[in-house]
């Protein structure tokens, strides 16, 4: 039995903070009715401090949280998001189901204790060490599926098509063999995942991985067989993140990436542009105007160089935008709020960029939006606290030093801007069951033991 009813003096709904709220929700985890300025019936539990809704994180590679810190020392002339990608391929060609199994045990349980309820796993790992497919083609996928039933989060499945290592269908290249697969395979992949994920209320979409990894017609391809199995599923790309990206792109069609893939793909709210970094106006216009989410990564775009996203303009013109944890370098979803709020800051030279006149608190602007975005870039009714939605919540500790005293919206202020970030965090829920209690997840010590042997096993010799 999954039912029941929560009090929270304090809560963040979605037209903003509401007192005195009584949650309830259904066996299947779902809020059914959410009543403001009432009082807690007997008998019923009361939050410790302010309830605010679960981020869903909208892009992880499970698998680099093993190798978050570990390039932070200077190996060539110019370090860059290249070179760095040639040190990640080393470590993925390492990678074995059970090393994928335990990281992604304990990142998924660090992102519950870090205010994340669900997760979008943008998984391109794919076959065996030397390239050739597993017995089970899908068992790193399972691996991870295995990993979110384990701790209890929220899930939704990208499979990645990789193709090719270049625009104009480049061949390969040595580090990119356990990613490489055709159109066919992949809809095999997907079929095959369809109803492993269904059974455990994960969502399943798509994730061509790039531009210069999907030539166009596999990416026309890959999309009308997604298509013929789920035509709501959501299709996330990765985008726009690097500047040679788009000098290449330009090279290769005429266009700038977002520009090419708006002109020949059929990019709607499903889609989810992930980074963005460098758009033209022209571009940031048509992309907002698509409907698609803007998949904003604040702490590894910083770690690899990226550039700034430019989050006013998006917002001009009424852009959805999430946040992913992506490479991990970062797992705090506080953290990737304050991150992007201070990229603006340096950027524009200015304070307070994320709020707006009708929410002039700017993490609570800022968490509104991510969550409404993040949820429509997840596929699932993950959307905040309203009913229909999954009862997926933070409650944070009003006794936590850097919150003790304040109202509310200044609570929230506090842990994103003023306090450890995950230390102010007292429960998280998913789907109405209590997964994270007094800071911890259940598993907590269980799962980062195992973390780190796979790791310690993974950078032997
Ligand atoms: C990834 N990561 O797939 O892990 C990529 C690097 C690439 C980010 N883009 C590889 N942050 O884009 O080619
Ligand atoms: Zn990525």
């Amino acid at each position: 039995m999954t039912a029941g009813r929560l009090f929270a003096a304090d809560a963040l709904l979605p037209e903003g903070w509401a007192k005195n709220v009584l949650l309830a929700w259904n066996d299947a985890g779902q809020l059914t009715r959410i009543e403001a300025g009432t009082h807690a019936p007997a008998g019923v539990q009361s939050a410790k401090g302010p309830l605010v809704p679960g981020m869903p994180n909208l892009h992880s590679h499970a698998f680099q949280r093993g190798f978050a810190g570990l390039t932070e020392f200077r190996a060539g002339e110019q370090d860059s998001f290249w070179s760095w990608r040639t040190l990640m391929y080393r470590f993925a060609g390492r990678l074995a189901p059970q090393h994928m199994e335990a990281i992604a045990t304990w990142l998924y349980a660090e992102m519950l204790e870090a205010g994340y309820t669900s997760v979008c796993e943008f998984q391109y790992v794919h076959h065996q060490d030397d390239g050739r497919p597993y017995a089970d083609d899908a068992t790193l996928s399972l691996a991870l599926l295995r990993a979110a039933q384990k701790v209890g989060i929220g899930f939704t499945l990208l499979p990645v098509l990789y193709q090719t290592s270049g625009f104009g269908g480049l061949p390969p290249n040595e580090g990119q063999r356990r990613f490489i697969r055709s159109t066919e395979s992949m809809l095999a992949l997907l079929e095959s995942l369809k109803p492993r994920c269904d059974a455990q209320g994960a969502c399943l979409g798509l994730a061509p991985h790039s531009l210069r990894a999907v030539p166009p017609d596999a990416l026309r391809e890959a999309i009308a067989g997604l298509d013929a199995i789920d035509r709501s599923a959501p299709i996330h790309i990765h985008i726009a993140e690097q500047t040679r990206e788009v000098e290449d792109c330009i090279a290769w069609s005429g266009s700038r990436p977002v520009e090419w893939l708006l002109d020949h793909a059929p990019v709607d709210a499903r889609w989810c542009l992930v980074h963005a970094t460098h758009m033209s106006d022209a571009e940031y216009q048509r992309a907002a105007a698509s409907g698609a989410v803007a998949g904003l990564c604040p702490t590894t775009e910083a770690n690899l160089g990226d550039g700034i996203f430019d989050l006013p303009r998006w917002r001009r013109h009424h852009g959805a935008w999430g946040l992913g944890s992506d490479s991990h370098a970062t797992v705090n979803a506080a953290e990737e709020l304050l991150m992007l709020e201070y990229s603006q800051r340096l950027a524009t030279r200015q304070r307070n960029v994320g709020a707006s006149a009708a929410q002039p608190q700017v993490a609570t602007a800022l968490t509104l939006a991510a969550v409404q975005g993040g949820a429509q870039a997840s596929g699932r009714a993950v959307g905040g606290l309203e009913a229909g939605q999954q009862a997926d919540f933070v409650i944070l500790d009003a006794d936590h030093l850097a919150l003790q005293g304040l109202g509310a919206p200044e609570m929230l202020s506090a842990h994103v801007f003023a306090s450890h970030r995950t230390s102010a965090i007292d429960a998280v829920w998913v789907g109405g069951k209590p997964r994270v209690a007094a800071g911890r997840h259940a598993l907590h010590d269980e799962a980062a033991r195992g973390f780190v042997q796979a790791r310690s096993q993974l950078l032997k010799d």
